[in-house]
C-alpha cells in the first residue's frame, strides 16, 4: 500500500487494520473486503483477549458469590458499566442497564415504560425510517393497549420532515421513538433538535442508537434524550452486549422488564419487591463476558483518535458515493445531507441478492435485503437494496474493489 493510501487525513489505516485479525483472511481466494460493519463490526484483538482472559481466569457468576472469582467477575462487569457511563456521558452508572442488544433494549422500554404509561387512545410517534426493532414492539404494545402509532414522514433524500413533528405531537403523545443513524439509508437524524421539540410538549424521546454509537461521539446529556439504546456488536464488541441508557427519573418509575433472580429485593409467595437500579432491569445471569468485552471495546475506541476516525469514515463515504454514482444504472438510496458511512444502492435490472452473491465470489461482504426496514423499501418502491457499510478499518482500495464489482455485476447481467 502506498504511503498516500496508507495515510488519509492523517489516519494510519494499515496500523488500525492490524488490530483486527479477522481482516487478514482470504475469501474465495481473494483478500476479504468487509463492508458489512452496520450488521456487525469486527472485533479488535484487545477485545478478543479481554474476553478470553475472563473465561480463562475470572469466569464465575456475578453479584451472588462472596468467593474470589465471583468478586473478580463482578468487579470487571461493573467496571464495564462505569466505562459505558463515561463513554456516553450519563450522569450516573445506574442509568446504564445492560441488555443483550438493541432489540432487547427497545423491548425493555416497551414493557417497562409502555405498559405503565401508555393507555387506550394514547399515541406513540415513530419515524418513517425505523428498523423493525423500533416499530414492531410499539405495534404490539399499541395492539394490546388500544393505542395508536403515528409516523413522522421522510422525504426522497431520506431526511425526516421535522416541520411535521410539532403537528404530529398531541396531548395523547406518550413517546417519540427515532433512530440516530439509519441502517438502511445512512441518514444522521438531528436528535438534539427532536428532543428539544418533544420536550417543549413534555414528551420523552427514545433514541435507537444501534448505528449511532459506532460512528458518532455520544453525549446523552447534551442530546437530552430520555432513552438511548446501544448495540455492542455494532461498536467492535462481542454479540450479546448492549445498553439501555435511561434518565434515572424514568427508570425509577418504570416497571421491570423481566422477573427473576438478581432483580428483586424480597420475594414471598404473596408479593415481590424490586432491587434498586440498575439491577431492577437485569433479571437472571447476564452476558457477563460480552459486557466485559463491551468495556474493552470502549477502551479501544478511547485509545484511537475518534475525531480522525469520524473524518476518515466521512472521506470514505464521499469517495464511495462519487464512485458509485458515476456508474450508469446505479441508484443510490438515501442521499441525506448528513450521512454516516452507509451506502444503499440498487443496480438496474439486477436483484440485490444477486449483487450480494457476485460480490461474495470476489471476497466482498455486503448486505443485500430489506435491512429490517421494510417500510423504507416500500417508500422507495423497491424490494431490497445492496448495502455497503464502512468502518474506520476500511480502505479506499476496498472502495475501488466495490466499484469494480458493481461493474462486473452490470457486465454479467447486460
Ligand atoms: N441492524 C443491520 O442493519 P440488535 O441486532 O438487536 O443489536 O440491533 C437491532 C437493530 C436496531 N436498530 C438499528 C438501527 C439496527 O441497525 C439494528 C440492527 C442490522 O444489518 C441487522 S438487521
Amino acid at each position: 500500500m502506498s504511503t498516500a493510501a496508507k495515510e488519509l487525513n492523517g489516519w494510519d489505516v494499515e496500523k488500525i487494520r492490524n488490530d483486527f485479525p479477522v481482516l487478514r483472511q482470504t475469501v474465495n481466494g481473494k483478500p476479504l473486503v468487509y463492508l458489512d460493519s452496520a450488521a456487525s463490526a469486527q472485533v479488535p484483538q484487545v477485545v478478543i483477549d479481554r474476553g478470553s482472559r475472563y473465561l480463562q481466569d475470572e469466569h464465575s457468576n456475578i453479584h451472588r458469590g462472596v468467593h474470589y472469582l465471583s468478586q473478580k467477575a463482578t468487579t470487571a462487569f461493573e467496571g464495564a458499566r462505569e466505562k459505558v457511563k463515561r463513554f456516553i456521558n450519563a450522569r450516573e452508572s445506574r442509568e446504564c442497564i445492560f441488555v443483550r442488544g438493541c432489540t432487547e433494549g427497545i423491548n425493555l422500554v416497551t414493557h417497562g415504560y409502555g405498559r405503565k404509561f401508555v393507555g387506550a387512545g394514547d399515541e406513540i410517534i415513530i419515524s418513517a425510517m425505523e428498523h423493525h426493532a423500533n416499530i414492531v414492539p410499539w405495534q404490539m404494545l399499541a395492539e394490546e393497549k388500544g393505542a395508536k402509532i403515528r409516523v413522522l414522514p421522510m422525504d426522497e433524500r431520506g431526511e425526516l420532515q421535522l416541520d411535521q413533528l410539532e403537528v404530529l405531537i398531541t396531548s395523547r403523545t406518550k413517546l417519540i421513538c427515532v433512530m440516530h443513524v439509519s441502517n438502511s439509508l445512512g441518514t444522521i437524524n438531528p436528535i438534539k433538535e427532536i428532543c428539544h421539540i418533544a420536550h417543549k410538549q413534555g414528551v420523552p424521546v427514545l433514541v435507537d442508537g444501534a448505528q449511532g454509537a459506532a460512528h458518532l461521539s455520544i453525549d446523552v446529556q447534551d442530546l437530552d434524550c430520555d432513552f438511548y439504546i446501544i448495540s455492542g456488536h455494532k461498536m467492535y464488541a462481542p454479540t450479546g452486549s448492549g445498553v439501555v441508557y435511561g434518565k434515572a427519573e424514568w427508570l425509577e418509575e418504570m416497571n421491570p422488564f423481566m422477573g427473576g433472580g438478581d432483580m428483586i429485593k424480597t420475594v414471598t409467595f404473596e408479593k415481590s419487591t424490586y432491587a434498586a437500579l440498575p439491577n431492577k432491569f437485569e433479571a437472571g445471569t447476564p452476558a457477563i463476558s460480552s459486557q466485559i468485552g463491551l468495556g474493552a471495546a470502549i477502551d479501544y475506541l478511547n485509545s484511537i483518535d475518534r475525531e480522525k476516525a469520524e473524518r476518515y469514515e466521512a472521506e470514505l463515504l464521499a469517495y464511495a458515493t462519487a464512485k458509485l454514482s458515476a456508474i450508469e444504472g446505479v441508484r443510490l438510496i438515501g442521499t441525506a445531507r448528513e450521512k454516516a458511512s452507509v451506502i444503499s444502492f440498487t443496480v438496474e435490472g439486477v436483484h440485490p441478492h444477486d449483487i450480494g452473491t457476485i460480490f461474495d465470489n470476489e471476497g466482498i461482504a455486503i448486505r443485500a435485503g430489506h435491512h429490517c426496514a421494510q417500510p423504507v423499501m416500500q417508500f422507495f418502491k423497491i424490494p431490497a437494496t445492496a448495502r455497503a457499510s464502512f468502518a474506520f478499518y476500511n480502505t479506499k482500495e476496498e472502495v475501488d474493489k466495490l466499484a469494480d464489482a458493481v461493474q462486473k455485476v452490470i457486465e454479467v447481467f447486460a
